[in-house]
């Protein structure tokens, strides 16, 4: 047990497809008998974390938040798959440096901010444009790249199918069997 993935964590701006392919990843882990839960905004943005703002200081306690309940819920046995923005480096590294090596799988859903910006599925780009929404990430709030992610997802290029695919055979290949 001691260096298989139990947190899998996507990071990338606001529409890069971060939830669409964690859903993915967790029907097919499902498939292959393993439990796994997925935690993102809908289940904690709204709940566990309703009081943090997207401020620098509530972006910050989300992220440390979060870590802490994957690595609760890892330690009870599931995989657990994280879908949030995480656009800070040194959160990002704090929670690595929860579990043991091996055991925390940082997967950059790599999509430009003019791809996720022109897709705009829920119109927060525009409004983010037009000063609606401040401190918004990509626009008017910084968002750092990971420089060595275990697994980098160019979105232009993969779909979320094959992404999702790559990502299971990542991890199966890390459990060795
Ligand atoms: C970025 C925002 C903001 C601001 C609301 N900046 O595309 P979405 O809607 O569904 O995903 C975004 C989500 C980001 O929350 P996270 O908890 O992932 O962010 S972080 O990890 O940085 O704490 C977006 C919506 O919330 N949203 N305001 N200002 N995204």
């Amino acid at each position: 047990k001691g260096q298989s993935p139990r947190i899998l964590w996507f990071t990338g701006l606001s529409g890069s497809g971060k939830s669409t392919i964690a859903n993915l990843v967790e029907k097919k882990l499902f498939a292959l008998g393993r439990h796994s839960f997925l935690l993102d905004g809908d289940n904690i943005r709204h709940g566990l974390n309703r009081d943090l703002d997207f401020t620098e200081a509530g972006r910050i306690e989300n992220i440390r938040r979060i870590g802490e309940v994957a690595r609760l819920m890892a330690d009870a046995g599931l995989i657990v798959l994280t879908a949030f923005i995480s656009p800070f480096r040194a959160e990002r590294d704090m929670v690595r440096s929860m579990v043991a090596p091996g055991e925390f799988v940082e997967i950059f859903v790599d999509t430009p901010l003019a791809s996720a910006e022109a897709r705009d599925v829920k119109g927060l780009y525009a409004k983010a444009r037009a000063g609606e929404i401040a401190d918004f990430t990509g626009i008017s709030s910084p968002y750092e790249a990971p420089q060595s992610p275990d697994i980098r997802i160019d979105t232009t290029r993969e779909s979320p199918e094959a992404a999702a695919e790559r990502i299971v055979e990542h991890v199966i290949g890390v459990w060795s069997y």
